[in-house]
């Protein structure tokens, strides 16, 4: 049976980088933000050793940024996103959901503040800009809301910072976790961040200009030889050992943050107002009825998922996983799922309907043993 081939269009944008990542032997897409997504390159656990060993730059040109700026766009960032923004400074980036008016998870971007009056939503799948457009012209609010061309470049793994220091110079050592700096490569500047979708350290770059974006590229390639530089992209396998959620996934409209487990990311206490609060600020208050939850699921390697797998207790149903793969380091299947309290405190036993079989779970703490190198 030949496998169906997504038929890429303009509406399925290709970012600065397609061509190159193309001929680094791309071996699957996904859509995210309307724009491809490498998925897997030389093979899921090839691409996972290599990740955790040496260091891949990564075509994340579809984390789009929603850009808010003008004198109310500090205003604006603080209502869309439900953390604490106030301590903020330019040069801050932080992990902020941002709800609907029930406390629903609408997206979990990183938002960057990247001048006075200058934020930045680096947006997961779904339309940020049309929801933050909305707000302001409902409010009356001054300021503009738009999707600027810039793509995040990742560079990640251990040795992403000797290869960094190599090509924007030795300050990048400086830059810490969560914090970016404007560095000039070839006289351009550009946005660098201590950030990225895994856990093996490593940095973004936020390109504005696709021929210095391409530069760039090949430039970290030429430099990168002697650190064993490969092409990557966000591993399936690491990123459920190191708990990172996919929006759309593991979370989804359905969902509140504290369901998701991203409680620290919540201003429960602060006294600021953004969309959705109220409603997080009850549901902590009456309990959270369900939430996210790492899984080993027994037996040998799990099929790929696509959907939900049902988790039950006996003949109860007490929820479902969302993400799970074979992890060739820890030699047990790892997988992340939103299970019902109380059958989420770790260590409970349960069953997963997987497509093969029923097979025993049990809950665990995420991240995964040995996961986090950064
Ligand atoms: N980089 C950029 N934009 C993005 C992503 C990214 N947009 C979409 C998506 N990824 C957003 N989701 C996440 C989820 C988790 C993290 C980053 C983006 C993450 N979390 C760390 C953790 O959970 O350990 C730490 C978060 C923190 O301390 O603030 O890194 O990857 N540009």
């Amino acid at each position: 049976m030949n496998a169906p081939v997504l038929s890429i269009s303009r509406r399925t944008r290709s970012t600065p980088w397609s061509s190159r990542v193309e001929a680094a032997g791309v071996r699957g897409y996904t859509v995210y933000n309307h724009t491809l997504l490498p998925t897997v390159f030389r093979g899921a656990e090839e691409d996972y050793f290599h990740l955790r060993s040496s260091v891949q730059v990564w075509d994340v040109g579809c984390e789009r940024q929603v850009e808010l700026v003008g004198a109310d766009a500090g205003r604006l960032a603080q209502l869309i996103c439900v953390r604490d923004l106030r301590k903020f400074d330019v040069g801050r980036c932080g992990y902020a959901p941002v709800c609907d008016q029930d406390g629903h998870l609408l997206n979990d971007p990183i938002v960057l503040r990247v001048g006075e009056n200058r934020w930045w939503l680096s947006v997961a799948d779904s339309d940020v800009v049309l929801w933050a457009g909305g707000l302001a012209l409902g409010m009356g609010l001054d300021v503009k809301v738009h999707e600027p061309d810039v793509w995040p470049l990742a560079v990640q793994g251990p040795k992403a910072e000797d290869l960094m220091a190599l090509v924007f110079g030795e300050t990048v050592r400086s830059i810490r976790f969560f914090r970016s700096s404007p560095l000039t490569f070839d006289g351009a500047e550009m946005v660098v961040a201590r950030s990225g979708w895994s856990a093996q350290g490593g940095f973004e770059v936020y390109v504005d200009d696709p021929e210095v974006g391409i530069e760039l590229y090949d430039r970290l390639f030429e430099i990168g030889e002697q650190f064993d530089v490969g092409p990557g992209c966000p591993n399936h396998i690491e990123r459920i050992e190191a708990g990172l959620l996919s929006y759309g996934n593991d979370v989804t409209r359905e969902h509140t943050p504290l369901e998701a487990g991203l409680d620290k990311y919540v201003a429960l206490d602060a006294p600021i107002e953004a969309v959705g609060l109220d409603a997080i600020r009850r549901q902590h208050a009456a309990g959270v009825p369900r939430r996210i939850a790492g899984l080993t699921i027994e037996g040998d390697r799990v099929p790929g998922i696509r959907g939900t797998w049902p988790v039950t207790l006996g003949s109860v149903v007490v929820g479902s996983i969302t993400s799970a793969a074979w992890s060739p380091r820890l030699s047990a299947n790892v997988a992340l799922g939103m299970i019902d309290t109380p059958h989420n405190e770790i260590g409970t036993r349960l069953e997963v309907h997987a497509p093969d079989g029923v097979r025993v779970a049990e809950t665990c703490a995420v991240p995964f043993p040995g996961a986090v190198q950064r």
